[in-house]
This record gives C-alpha cells, sequence and structure tokens, in this order.
C-alpha cells in the first residue's frame, strides 16, 4: 500500500495520497485512513472526482450515514447532501461549528467533496478542539469538565430563513419537534483515543447548564473565540473534485462566505457518531 499521509499544521489536518477513493477500500487502506483521522483530525485528498454513490460508499466504511432533515440530497442518493449556493442559503455554514451537535448522536464524521467552485474565495477552516482545550489553564479545564451545555437546532437554522415556505415551514417544524435541545458535555473525551477536547460551538450551543445565564453567556463568548484562534486551524483553499473528510467529534469548521454571488456546490456524507461523554 502507497498512502502517504503529509501533516500541513502542528494542531491538524494532512494531506492524503495514494489512494483511490472512487474504488471499494481494502482493509489496510481503510485501518489506515481511520487511524491518520484519529490523529489528524481533518484529512485532504486531491483529484477524486467521485460519484455520489462511491462517496456515500466511502463514507459508510466508517459508520452509518446519517439523512439531513434540512439539507436537499442526491436523487437516489439521500445520504448526500447538495450544498449548492443556487439552491439552498448556506450562509449559516459561516459560523464556526460542529455539524449536527443538536442530535443525541452528533456526526462522527463527515466526507466533503467539491464539485463545483467559485474562482475564488470558499475556503473551508477547522480548529481542533483538542488543541483548545490543551492551551486551557489548569483551573479553566477543571472547572469546565463536568460541566453540560444545552444544543439547539434553531440556532443555525432560525425559523425565518428556514420556514418561508408552507412546505419548509412544515420540515422545519417536524425538525423541531424531532430535535427538541438537548445536553451534551461541554469538555469531551473522544471514545477511541481517549483525548480530551471542547465541545461547545457557536452553531448549536445556547447555554452551560450549570452556571448563570450572564457566566454561561461570558464563557462561551470566550470559549469560542478560544476554539478557533489561528494556531488551532487549518484553512483549506478548494480545488475540484478535492475531498475532505473530519473527525467530527474534536472538530469545528467554518465555511467562508466571500464568493457569492459565484456558484458553489458541495456534496456531503455524514457518519452517525455515538452519545458524548
Ligand atoms: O461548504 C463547506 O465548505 C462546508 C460546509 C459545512 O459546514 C459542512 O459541510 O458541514
Ligand atoms: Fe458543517
Amino acid at each position: 500500500m502507497n498512502l502517504q499521509i503529509t501533516p500541513l499544521s502542528s494542531a491538524l489536518g494532512a494531506q492524503i495520497s495514494g489512494v483511490d477513493l472512487s474504488r471499494d477500500l481494502n482493509a489496510e487502506q481503510r485501518n489506515a485512513i481511520e487511524q491518520a483521522l484519529l490523529e489528524h483530525q481533518v484529512l485532504f485528498f486531491r483529484e477524486q472526482p467521485i460519484t455520489p454513490q462511491q462517496q456515500a460508499r466511502f463514507a459508510a466504511r466508517f459508520g452509518d450515514l446519517h439523512i439531513h432533515p434540512i439539507y436537499p440530497n442526491v436523487p437516489g442518493q439521500p445520504e448526500v447532501l447538495i450544498l449548492d449556493t443556487a439552491v439552498t442559503d448556506v450562509r449559516d455554514n459561516a459560523v464556526w461549528h460542529t455539524d449536527v451537535t443538536f442530535l443525541p448522536t452528533p456526526a462522527m464524521g463527515a466526507v466533503l467533496s467539491a464539485k463545483q467552485l467559485p474562482a475564488y474565495g470558499g475556503d473551508t477552516l477547522w480548529a481542533s478542539g483538542i488543541a483548545a482545550f490543551e492551551a486551557l489553564s489548569r483551573p479553566m479545564q477543571s472547572l469546565l469538565d463536568g460541566l453540560s451545555a444545552t444544543h439547539d437546532f434553531t440556532r443555525s437554522f432560525p425559523l425565518e430563513r428556514f420556514g418561508t415556505t408552507a412546505a419548509d415551514l412544515a420540515r422545519w417544524e417536524e425538525t423541531r419537534r424531532k430535535n427538541p435541545p438537548l445536553s451534551h458535555p461541554v469538555i469531551r473525551t473522544h471514545p477511541v483515543s481517549g483525548r480530551k477536547a471542547l465541545f461547545v460551538n457557536d452553531g448549536f450551543t445556547t447555554r452551560i447548564n450549570e452556571l448563570e445565564p450572564a457566566e454561561s453567556e461570558a464563557i462561551l463568548k470566550l470559549l469560542f473565540a478560544h476554539t478557533t484562534r489561528p494556531e488551532f486551524t487549518i484553512r483549506w483553499r478548494w480545488q475540484e473534485n478535492d475531498v475532505a473528510m473530519w473527525d467530527n467529534r474534536v472538530t469545528q469548521h467554518y465555511a467562508v462566505d466571500d464568493y457569492r454571488p459565484q456558484r458553489r456546490v458541495m456534496h456531503r456524507a455524514t457518519i452517525l457518531g455515538d452519545v458524548p461523554f
């Protein structure tokens, strides 16, 4: 096997070459990618022109796939959602977030494929919750460890923007009913590596439950700013047919909204995770 792993920054990110994601991976390749993901948290593959079916098959090697309640998906391949600026308002991805933390079992990871890109702009950044946690002072780490936070779907999918037509409104209301606000630990332990990571995100986290509202607001603000310090991030400049895969248990990401009205089309397959602890 000639899989090469090139680390891209100290906090997270590696480029992987020597593998063709359009083909069924053998066990050795699959395990090497999983190991690289544990270590580097976000992986980048260049020149991978995969079909939605191949993307879903690749992602499914790492777990069951999630069907997103709001975003449109590829006809006949509902596990692959479409982020197309000509169709969907994707501005809420221009906030630092971890995907679907409004679920009791948020995604363990995702595979994102670049289909159509603007001439410039449209980069995506990832931040390491592990690097962010480890850089906190000991007193702050012990204050946060053991606390829980509320995550709410409506923070990133507000009714005003996602309930405009009758059909959208019905889907939004059903999603809201099925996904009431819930709690996750503020500090999450990675279920495989055992490493600790900050697990609050500006996309969905509304409060730290055990603190007074003003304390919660101030500390969340501090943590959101802290997690996304440039030192803990990597910024990816996309080329068409690039694929990124991230460990959604310990990272956040931000899709830079700097290219509209140019069109940008991405496909995402989301891998289900387990209950955070
Ligand atoms: O469009 C992107 O680059 C990333 C969007 C996003 O947040 C996601 O796919 O989860
Ligand atoms: Fe996302």
